[in-house]
């Protein structure tokens, strides 16, 4: 019987494209039947590594794949001064950044941190073919590209949202959508927690949040009921640790919070209920600056919130607060940042929140489409750090095409294309490369119903963020992106991944 030949894959043929790759054809290393993985010795977090990179090769190949610490040829090692520097370019921040050379005899890899030896087995995983994601053994031989790779992030912040206010996703699903963007080396997950719509989160001692407004008839259409308890919080913060992604949880305020003004009327300036709201609109509802029960609320939250949440960010919101004067607002945040301050946290908001002026710790996320922003050029000048989420580029919740489905299209439509051809340094005039922090792709759920929606709206769109967030700028290249892209169309379908096939794309 003869093995049908899987396609020998490319050393540079990765998303995101790794900085520097050094291709030696006569170098390839196949793995087989009795390949094992070695990982640096003492190091439960390498250990770790190696058998998920074990646990990833295993269904496919068949094979045992032993992780230990005497041999192996599959080699994760921390090194506190590898060799990243070929060019001697690079004075960046180390943790994630990894050097992976393929010889004849194995795969070496070096990092400074774990979290480095997490992204090269990202990219070791892509230097299969695409069989490896298959859920049950594949006949062929598993070959690497011989060569070497040095590979390191451009900006530290590389994010997805997800919308869980609109219609909730379930423990499971989040689990399962982390997973997906990994592969990407996506670094942050922004959880959207509190909107009009819904309220996510159980917070202590106000139990109405969650049990009113997380309750049945919740979300848009009244369809996207559920919330998170404390430890399904929790559960999910220590998945995404593991795998190298901090989750930055937002209670959206002062507007956006119908939600928790139908749980506690005493949030509303009369003090009369609100009913429960269902539609898209935005811009309707208001905490109230002169009332101290609100920041009494606030508090409560905000300490909960960080308590919960090991990660550096707790994110504020700050949107759309059209039922906000623009004094209440001002009084407002100035009351807010030093009580996300008092808890340890670094305040992030999207980017209204920089017409107020900001501590330099305060983190900016520009949303809009417009070409410029008075605050948050202000904010980035002194000293704030931004993130880039331009709606009409990084919106994961607008559509493809004009009839594409679900999808939003207030941002425009947004191709594959579209999505990859910006630059986050070209966005906003006073904010360049040294002011962000990095890139964000929100995908909001006003129109999505189920897992499925929220996969079919993320790819292929977002390898496109994260290559831009992630590889340095002069190796950005449309033409190369999309021949690279067309390779995961197998590789989705053997994850059982939904995804858009954007006929811009040459799908394998
Ligand atoms: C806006 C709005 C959200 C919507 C989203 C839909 C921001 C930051 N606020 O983005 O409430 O869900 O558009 O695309």
């Amino acid at each position: 019987m003869s093995e049908p030949a899987f396609q020998r894959r490319g050393l540079d043929d990765v998303i995101p494209v790794p900085a520097e790759v050094r291709p030696d054809p006569a170098a390839d290393f196949t793995i087989g039947e009795g390949t094992a993985i070695r990982t640096a010795p003492g190091s439960t977090e390498a250990r770790r590594i190696g058998e998920y990179l074990a646990a990833l090769l295993r269904p496919a190949t068949g094979y045992a794949l032993p992780v230990g610490e005497d041999s192996g040829e599959i080699a994760l090692l921390l090194d506190p001064a590898p060799d990243l520097d070929a060019d001697g370019d690079f004075d960046g921040a180390p943790d994630e950044s990894y050097r992976l050379e393929v010889s004849g005899s194995g795969v070496t890899v070096r990092a400074a941190a774990a979290a480095g030896l997490f992204a090269a087995v990202q990219t070791l995983r892509q230097l299969l073919p695409a069989a490896i994601d298959a859920p049950g053994p594949q006949q062929g031989a598993w070959v690497l590209p011989g060569g070497e790779i040095v590979d390191r992030p451009r900006f530290p912040y590389r994010g997805a949202m997800l919308d869980i206010a609109r219609h909730f996703f379930t423990v499971a699903e989040i689990k399962a959508y982390i997973d997906s963007l990994v592969q990407f080396k996506i670094n942050h997950l922004h959880l959207h927690l509190t909107d009009d719509q819904g309220w996510r989160l159980e917070i202590d001692g106000w139990p109405k949040l969650t049990e009113v407004s997380g309750g049945e008839g919740t979300g848009v259409d009244g369809t996207g009921p559920g919330f998170l308890t404390r430890a399904d919080y929790t559960e999910l913060v220590g998945y995404a640790a593991d795998r190298f992604v901090t989750i930055v949880p937002e209670i959206d305020m002062p507007g956006h919070v119908n939600a928790a003004q139908v749980a506690y009327p005493e949030l509303t300036a009369d003090g009369v209920a609100v009913a429960p709201r269902t539609d898209m609109e935005v811009g309707y509802s208001s905490l109230v600056a002169d009332k101290e029960e609100t920041y009494a609320f606030v508090e409560d939250v905000v300490r909960e919130v960080a308590a919960l949440t090991p990660g550096p960010y707790l994110h504020i919101g700050g949107d759309e607060a059209q039922a906000t004067t623009a004094e209440d607002y001002r009084t407002f945040i100035q009351r807010v940042l030093p009580l996300v301050a008092k808890y340890g946290k670094r305040v992030v908001g999207w980017h209204e929140m920089a017409g107020v002026e900001l501590p330099e710790t305060a983190i900016a996320q520009y949303w809009r489409i417009e070409a410029t922003d008075e605050g948050t050029a202000r904010a980035a000048a002194n000293g704030s750090k931004v993130i880039m989420s331009p709606a009409d580029r990084s919106y994961l919740d607008m559509k493809y095409t004009p009839d594409s489905k679900p999808g939003l299209d207030w941002a425009g439509v947004i191709n594959v294309e579209r999505s990859y051809d910006w630059d986050p340094a070209d966005r906003l005039p006073g904010v360049s490369e040294q002011h962000l922090l990095g890139v964000e792709a929100p995908l909001w759920s006003e129109t999505l119903r189920s897992l499925t929606d929220v996969q079919t709206m993320t790819f292929p769109r977002l390898p496109a963020v994260a290559e831009i967030g992630w590889s340095p700028r002069a190796t950005h290249d449309w033409e190369s992106f999309r021949q690279r892209l067309a390779a995961f169309g197998p590789r989705w379908r053997n994850q059982g991944i939904a995804f858009h096939a954007s006929p811009e794309i040459p799908w394998t």
